[in-house]
């Protein structure tokens, strides 16, 4: 059954109840919501709707045994935090309420309203909720995966974005004496588009306390024309990297590395003829993503890029009114962060639960994202933004700063939330506390005296 934009919810309800759980043949399985993907945005939403269905209305499909609070990786490359410290398993994530097959899926049917799993089981939804995250591929630049798989001693190559590798960084940081560090930013979307350059502060800030930073050259590359896409940040960070003679490049990719070698080459984007190939101490490398291939070749379901194609204010699907994307998977244009999976949650929430009562879904996500640019060891400029770049910022002063009151909100704050409140289906980002915050801030100048100056 194929559902057009413009059909009526009423009709909609109509359409689904023939598909209801009761009515549904030749399936192993069948469900009322259906959430792929048990990481982040998969687990908030469904320990959200854990409350009001029951255990066989709710499917969650994931394969993974482990659960990683992926924010963490960049403390854990930093030596601040251990790998173990991000990890819980998949089974004390989900909510008990929740019906878990533990498999990936290899086919999306939306006409059909179905989900094909590698086990082979068919699940049969009323609703879908896609939350599949992005994929890395390092298998995309010749000479990594090898890099990757030798002793991170010989190698200096490493990277915090899979937990395979992260522990990497901080042997080979601790190993870096002298010579050419690199930190990259692939040509591709990415998540937590911070992550490339916050362990290149992190690297420069340890290298000075060991007294080893002279000895070492450090260069941040990156695919895109700016250092960060909100300019208010953006000029925040250039005066951290002319401080900390952090060399930037912009508009330069990783294409290739020789690890017998150490040599890396970077194509210039803008003059793509223009190939340079150097030497590294060390190389961390951020890798292309991409949405898994289920859902990027389904041109059903995702856009050319791949991406689920939601609605940018419900995050509803454009083409079938019955199916959401939360978080990384997402075509909405806002920065792929927890933080807007979080904010994301509740939108989704009050959505399908209107779509699933026949109401038109009415909550608008306004591309809230936020980004903890990590400077150093007790330092944090918090970018918050929306789908415009304008700044969103929860405190009542200008967080274009370093701080570090920041920085333990980061490292002690964020992933007692993550696990206790986040994953229970309890916070839905920081909106509620900005507006606290702000009226207080606006009553002080406005209404009482006391504070006016
Ligand atoms: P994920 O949490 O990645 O979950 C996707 C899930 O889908 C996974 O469990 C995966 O196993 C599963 N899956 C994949 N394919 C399939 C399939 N075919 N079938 C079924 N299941 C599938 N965000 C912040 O807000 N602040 C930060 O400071 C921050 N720092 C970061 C630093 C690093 C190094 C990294 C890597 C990420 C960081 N992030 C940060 C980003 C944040 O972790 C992600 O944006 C967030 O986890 C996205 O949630 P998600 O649910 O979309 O995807
Ligand atoms: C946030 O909500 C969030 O999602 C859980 C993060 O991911 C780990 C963050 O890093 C940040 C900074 C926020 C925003 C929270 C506040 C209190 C500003």
């Amino acid at each position: 059954m194929y559902f057009k934009a413009a059909v009526k919810p009423r009709a909609v309800l109509r359409v689904y109840r023939n598909f209801s759980c009761s009515s549904v043949r030749n399936s192993k399985h069948s469900c009322k919501l259906l959430i792929v993907g048990g990481g982040t945005g998969g687990c908030s939403v469904a320990a959200k709707f854990a409350k009001c269905l029951k255990k066989k209305e709710l499917y969650v499909l994931e394969a993974s045994e482990d659960h990683y609070y992926q924010p963490l990786f960049t403390l854990v490359g930093g030596g601040m935090e251990t790998l173990e410290e991000s990890r819980k398993n998949e089974a004390d994530v989900l909510p008990k309420n929740c019906t878990w097959l533990k498999s990936n899926a290899v086919r999306f049917d939306p006409m059909e309203n179905t989900v094909t799993a590698q086990t082979g089981d068919v699940i049969k939804y009323d609703f879908l909720l896609v939350a599949v995250g992005l994929e890395l591929r390092y298998d995309k630049i010749p000479g990594l995966e090898e890099a990757l798989s030798k002793p991170s001693k010989s190698s200096g190559v490493c990277s915090n974005y899979s937990p395979k590798y992260v522990n990497r960084t901080w042997e080979v940081l601790q190993q870096l004496t002298d010579g050419n560090a690199f930190f990259t930013f692939p040509n591709s979307p990415v998540k937590c588009p911070g992550a490339p350059q916050k362990i290149c502060y992190i690297a420069d800030a340890y290298l000075r306390k060991e007294g080893r930073r002279e000895k070492v050259n450090v260069t941040y590359n990156t695919s895109l024309p700016v250092i960060f896409g909100v300019k208010k940040y953006a000029d925040a960070l250039w005066k951290v990297c002319k401080e900390r003679d952090i060399n930037v490049n912009l508009r330069t990719n990783l294409i290739g590395l020789d690890s017998d070698k150490k040599e890396a080459t970077f194509q210039n984007l803008d003059k793509p003829e223009i190939k340079t190939t150097t030497q590294y101490s060390m190389l961390h490398v951020t890798p292309p993503m991409a949405t898994p291939q289920a859902v990027s070749s389904n041109t059903d379901l995702s856009n050319a890029a791949g991406f689920v194609e939601v609605n940018n204010g419900t995050l509803q699907h454009i083409r079938f009114p019955n199916i959401f994307a939360i978080g990384d998977c997402s075509s909405s244009p806002n920065s792929k962060t927890a933080a807007a999976a979080a904010a994301q949650c509740e939108i989704i929430h009050k959505n399908l639960c209107a779509v699933m009562e026949g109401r038109t879904p009415e909550e608008k996500y306004d591309g809230y994202a936020s980004c903890p640019l990590v400077t150093g060891y007790d330092k944090c400029i918090l970018a918050e933004f929306d789908y415009n770049l304008s700044p969103l910022e929860t405190f009542p002063f200008s967080q274009d700063k370093e701080m570090r009151s920041m920085f333990m909100l980061k490292k002690s704050i964020m992933p007692p939330l993550y696990w206790h409140l986040m994953l229970n289906g309890y916070w839905n980002g920081p909106s509620l506390f900005r507006k606290i915050m702000h009226l207080d801030f606006a009553y002080g100048n406005k209404r009482n005296p006391a504070k006016q100056d």
